[in-house]
């Protein structure tokens, strides 16, 4: 890795790197008066596609939106299913489907769990499946979904011929639903392999009861478990010891951030660590929120990320009374006003694909026809979320999620897959 690369990388890829290098700020890898050339490559700079130096495309590649299927039903969810090579994709009137991508014609496997789902309201629904670790060192299926009540459940599935079995539920978390809307629902495993699931704020608007801010409610958090323990007889999880509540205190042991209004998808960059929190505005706001490795892997007591709704919405001031609560504020990375946009879909960071992708973040917005990305800058030691630009998309796009052959796909309310391939700029 020599000067010389990083000199003619910045000739090929000018759009890209001009906003990752003015990130580098002069120190780490990416500054261009660094000679030593020493340590870890950048994979914004060096690799950024796979490719050697000299087979790197001539313009920038931007991602774009291929479809894949169609006609899948309300799709609100997409990821890797439990048998290899295959994606499972929520139905959010309550049908899990597992989709070959390679063979995206033959009628997908079905799995019908309407008779614990409730769906009358928009927002509810069978919300995220996944897969993930078990006690005894097993893989089983984890759910998000709201019940015929109303109420968030999360629980866990043993797996039978590669699909979840109903029959052996076991319910993690039951939380009460005081409105219909604001469920949030997102699972997720972070690098830690505990399980990170966000909480909406319970609905209405403007979080009437205050929940967010408040850390003993389990509304509007992003809570954290270990479900590899089997629990205390009170509850059938771990308490991982860096929660900020862990050891007791004002909060829930499972919150691990609070300040959330409808955390409507995040994601772990796997190279990085970094936590991308996409939560959604009220009438004005949208945001996107970055953490750390450092910022949420062990809290001090007492202590959580506060991501500041309802105090502020975005990079805005909302609602004054009755304050902040505790923990440190963490303000937005990325905002974008309505009617840009009026209800954000997070996505997902790109680093298993070789086409030119890799290292962007890629997401969406319900109610628009674009598709936004940055690179995940990684200046030295910390990474953040870079210059944020949008490329032709498509509306209702209401979910990202990794496949099992490092290509990121999204999922739309009216029925479509697609998969995030490589446009051109001239796209833009
Ligand atoms: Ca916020």
């Amino acid at each position: 890795m020599t000067i010389r690369h990083r000199h003619r990388h910045r000739i090929v890829l000018p759009l890209l790197l001009a906003s990752a290098m003015a990130m580098a700020s002069g120190c780490g890898p990416l500054a261009p008066d660094e000679g030593d050339g020493a340590g870890p490559a950048s994979p914004v700079e060096l690799d950024r596609d796979g490719s050697p130096i000299g087979e790197l495309p001539q313009r920038p590649v931007t991602p774009a939106l291929q479809r894949i299927a169609s006609d899948l039903g309300e799709l609100v969810a997409v990821g890797p299913a439990a048998r290899e090579g295959r994606l499972w994709l929520a139905d959010r009137s309550g049908v899990l489907l597992e989709l070959d991508p390679q063979d995206p014609g033959r009628a997908p496997v079905e799995l019908n769990l309407r008779d614990r789902v409730g769906s009358r309201a928009g927002e509810q629904g069978l919300l995220q499946a996944i897969t993930g670790p078990a006690p005894g060192g097993t893989t089983a299926a984890y759910l998000s979904y709201t019940d015929t009540s109303g109420d968030s459940i999360v629980s866990r599935m043993q797996l039978a011929g590669g699909m979840p079995d109903p029959a052996t539920e076991q319910v993690l978390l039951r939380i009460p639903q005081p409105f219909s809307n604001h469920n949030g629902g997102h699972l997720a495993f972070g690098p830690d392999d505990l399980l990170y699931v966000g909480t909406g704020d319970g609905g209405s608007a403007g979080d009437p009861g205050n929940r967010a801010q408040d850390p003993a409610d389990l509304l509007g958090k992003m809570l954290r478990i270990d479900v590899t323990a089997t629990g205390d007889g009170t509850r059938a999880y771990g308490i991982p010891p860096g929660n900020p509540y862990a050891a007791g205190g004002d909060g829930a042991p499972e919150v691990l951030m609070t300040g959330l209004r409808n955390p409507w998808r995040y994601a772990f960059d796997p190279a990085t660590d970094l936590l991308l929190v996409a939560d959604v505005g009220q009438n004005a706001v949208e945001e996107v929120t970055t953490l750390t490795g450092e910022q949420y892997a062990e809290r001090p007591a007492g202590d959580p990320p506060n991501l500041e709704w309802a105090v502020r919405e975005g990079d805005v001031p909302f609602r004054e009374d009755p304050g902040f609560g505790p923990g440190e504020r963490i303000g937005p990375a990325y905002t974008y006003r309505h009617p840009e946009g009026c209800s954000i879909t997070g996505g997902e960071v790109i680093r298993g694909d070789d086409r030119g992708l890799r290292g962007l973040y890629v997401f969406a917005d319900w109610c628009a026809d674009w598709l936004g990305w940055a690179p995940i800058a990684d200046a030295g030691a910390v990474p953040e979320l870079g210059e944020v630009r949008r490329s032709p998309g498509v509306e209702r796009i209401t979910s990202f999620g990794q496949g099992p052959d490092g290509v990121v796909y999204a999922v739309t309310g009216g029925g479509d897959l697609y998969a995030v391939v490589g446009g051109s700029a001239d796209d833009d």
